[in-house]
């Protein structure tokens, strides 16, 4: 009786999306249906666990509000009005205008993309070679990691660090700057290991997250002021002798040039520039540099809440200083970890093309951290032409991009033709011209790197794309087509681009080959456990440069050095009249960036947005606990509800993101009143550089 029943079939996957813990995903498919999506327990890094928004994920696959086929816009720009249309439209209306502007200058053109999928073929792979073929303007990725990645390339070279499955193994974790909990909880599952195994846990945050309130010592320390606590660290260090001085001599350049240096760093100067003690800093050295001599692995995890201030790349590289000083980097369990990425030995020329790109046109790229002012730019000399076409694939600008008011009154522009690639209907959807229906991480094939840890991955599709829904890939070929490119790599098939995506023949990943990587899910690079236990580092010395030749060059300081927030009491006490507070708006638990928010289980769990504010602030405002407050400075504002409570210290306040804003009961998010100012190198982002004033709504 009844239908045929078809065993249920296991398909290896890989959590598509922006997190350093890149799990291996097992789904379990019926009938062309996927029933459950879980943790594959022999990945070591996974360990059978997914976070509460992934182990939701096919709830975000089979929503009810999936863009299920290619639309075109009918009402206002951001309005959200779309009508239905076919694909052979779509796609013949964008090759049209994309011709029409490329006639006049290609650099007119501008794709906007980010780590909406981590994958690196959906990621940018058809889509790079459509747009070098076209000779569009680059975008440069700045928005999450460039400001750290500089910052350690200067000092350690590649962003290669500790292995995260040494966690456990550590006696001394200093979580700086990152709530683990909420952003990478497999990192935070070994850190409860160490801590099981006596191991001190001290996180360094403004605010008491989640994660700082489990570690034995909280340093709540004032934003944007982590490179003054990494200098009198060092202060310390050097004058009570706490150093390896075996390791110093053989692994590092500029000892003497840094040792003068931080003289002038004294516990009481950094105590003052950071709101702590003088006590919490000896004592905080103390702790690192005394383990250390006693023989025990000390870890820095950095994290990005470290790099989003104006001086975030140099915080990154003097904490990077740090390790090599008391010779931590010669245990496996030893060292720091910002990022794993460059461990990955990737294929990128051969996915992106950019020989494609026309020798004889000129190039330009566009800082993604700065689309709002670049959007509303007129034409000039040094800008180049006008942006009259975008074309925005992963990626939620309108919601995440800092100083929202402009971003999205350059969406706003008439003149501007917007595609948008989506799941589903975004802040940034609202504005498209055109909105094309993607697939899903269940319904294409792709291939994996991860920033955390040190597995090669491969995504095998384990359904059907729903509706009309198609790849990224897919839909650049048939732009590629429509346009008239017909070199043989416009018609490479998925499979075919994620064979490419890494190098196969390289030391760390010859053991394995994308046949192997898709039947068995990963594979882990073959890497020494401790990577630079005999120095090793990938800098022009191939050691650890306190004096950076290449800074100076760049312009830089050489030397580890404290560059002020933008917008702080001590460095703009003028606008600290007007707005006394500063801001940060990292994470939030249930969200992935701008992902998840339109799950309503998990939009549920968060509530709705909330302003973290100290009592004292509250009580200096009239602000009661639950009160509906506006919160907004000269760029903009927002409103929340306050939460009073002492995880915020005084003069601080917390915005947990990033909420669309058709889901604020204002329309808006935290990013109204963000700053699109860049961080010292790196050209990132300055999020979390910010000052404001709260009132009751
Ligand atoms: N659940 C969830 N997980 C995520 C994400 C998400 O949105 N939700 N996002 C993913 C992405 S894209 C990223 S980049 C990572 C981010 O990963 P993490 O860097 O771990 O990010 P957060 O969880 O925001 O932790 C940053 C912490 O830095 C603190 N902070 C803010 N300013 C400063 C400062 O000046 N100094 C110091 N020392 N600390 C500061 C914040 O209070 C916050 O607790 O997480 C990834 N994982
Ligand atoms: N105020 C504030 N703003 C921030 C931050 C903050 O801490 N505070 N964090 C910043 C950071 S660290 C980051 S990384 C950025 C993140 O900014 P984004 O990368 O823009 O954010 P995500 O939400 O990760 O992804 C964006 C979109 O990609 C879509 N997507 C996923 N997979 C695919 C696919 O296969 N195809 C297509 N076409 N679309 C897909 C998703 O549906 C999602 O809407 O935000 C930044 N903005
Ligand atoms: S978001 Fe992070 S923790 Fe959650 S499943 Fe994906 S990789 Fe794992
Ligand atoms: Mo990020």
């Amino acid at each position: 009786m009844g239908s045929v029943s078809v065993p249920s079939q296991i398909v290896r996957a890989v959590c598509p999306h922006d997190c350093p813990d890149t799990c291996a995903l097992l789904v379990k498919v019926e009938n062309g249906v996927a029933l459950e999506v879980k943790g594959d327990p022999d990945h070591p890094s996974t360990g059978g666990v997914l976070c509460t928004k992934v182990a939701r994920y096919t709830e975000r696959t089979y929503h009810p509000d999936r863009l299920l086929y290619p639309q075109k816009r009918v009402g206002k720009k951001g309005e959200g009005k779309f009508e239905r249309i076919g694909w052979d439209e779509a796609i013949a209306t964008i090759a049209g205008k994309l011709q029409e502007v490329s006639a006049r200058n290609p650099l007119s053109i501008l794709p906007y993309n980010y780590a909406g999928t981590m994958g690196l073929v959906q990621g940018d792979s058809m889509s790079a070679r459509f747009l070098n073929k076209l000779g569009a303007s680059f975008l440069d990725g700045t928005i999450c990691a460039s400001a750290g990645g500089a910052g350690y390339k200067y000092t350690l070279g590649d962003r290669i660090g500790t292995d995260v499955e040494q966690t456990q193994n550590a006696r001394l974790i200093i979580i700086w700057g990152g709530n683990p909990i909420a952003s990478s909880v497999h990192f935070w599952t070994r850190v409860q290991e160490a801590k099981r195994k006596g191991a001190k846990i001290i996180a360094i945050d403004p605010y008491r997250s989640l994660s700082a309130e489990k570690c034995h010592q909280h340093i709540a320390l004032l934003p944007g002021t982590d490179a003054a606590l990494a200098l009198g660290m060092m202060h310390v260090l050097i004058k009570e002798d706490l150093l390896d001085h075996d390791y110093i001599a053989n692994y590092t350049v500029g000892f003497e040039q840094l040792k003068q240096r931080v003289a002038e760093w004294t516990p009481e100067k950094v105590a003052q520039t950071c709101g702590i003690s003088a006590d919490e800093v000896i004592g905080l050295a103390r702790e690192y540099g005394e383990g250390a001599l006693r023989g025990e692995p000390s870890l820095i995890r950095m994290n990005y809440g470290v790099q989003r201030t104006h001086g975030g790349g140099m915080a990154v590289r003097n904490i990077c200083c740090l390790p090599a000083l008391v010779g931590a980097w010669r245990h496996a369990a030893g060292g720091a970890l910002l990022s794993s990425s460059s461990s990955f030995v990737k294929n990128s020329d051969a996915l992106k093309r950019p020989d494609l790109f026309p020798a004889h046109l000129p190039q330009r790229t566009i800082n993604m951290t700065t689309i709002g002012d670049d959007l509303l730019r007129d034409a000039s000399p040094e800008f180049g032409p006008r942006i009259e076409a975008l074309i925005v694939y992963n990626s939620n600008p309108v919601a995440i991009a800092p100083e929202s008011p402009k971003v999205a009154r350059g969406f706003g522009r008439e003149d501007l033709f917007t595609v948008v690639l989506e799941h589903f209907q975004t802040d940034t959807a609202d504005y498209a011209d055109i909105l094309l229906p993607a697939t899903t991480q269940l319904e294409h094939i792709d291939a994996h790197a991860s920033y955390g840890h040190r597995y090669m991955m491969a995504n095998n599709a384990a359904i059907a794309p729903m509706g009309e829904a198609k790849s990224n890939t897919e839909i650049f070929r048939l732009l590629a087509k429509a346009m008239g490119f017909n070199e043989a790599c416009f018609a490479e098939s998925d499979e075919e681009l994620a064979a490419q995506a890494f190098n196969f023949e390289h030391e760390r990943t010859r053991h394995t080959n994308w046949e192997d990587l898709k039947s068995k899910g990963w594979s882990k690079l073959v890497m020494p456990e401790a990577s630079f236990a005999q120095g090793g580092f990938t800098t022009p010395s191939g050691k650890v440069e306190f004096f950076s030749q290449q800074m100076a060059d760049d312009g830089l300081d050489p030397l580890p050095t404290f560059i002020p927030p933008y917008e702080s009491k001590a460095s703009n006490p003028e606008l600290a009249q007007r707005y006394p507070l500063a801001m940060i708006s990292p994470p939030a638990r249930n969200f992935l960036n701008s992902t998840f928010v339109n799950v309503k289980s998990l939009r549920d769990t968060e509530g709705e947005p909330h302003l973290d504010l100290h009592p004292e602030d509250a009580v200096a405002r009239s602000i009661q606990n639950g009160d509906m407050v506006r919160i907004f400075n000269d760029r903009g504002s927002f409103v929340a509800k306050a939460r009073i409570t002492e995880k915020a210290r005084p003069g601080l306040v917390v915005g947990l993101s990033i909420w669309w804003k058709k889901f604020a009961s204002d329309f808006k998010n935290a990013n109204e009143v963000t700053n699109q100012k860049v961080t010292d190198m790196g050209g990132g982002p300055t999020f979390y550089d910010v000052l404001v004033q709260v009132e009751r709504a």
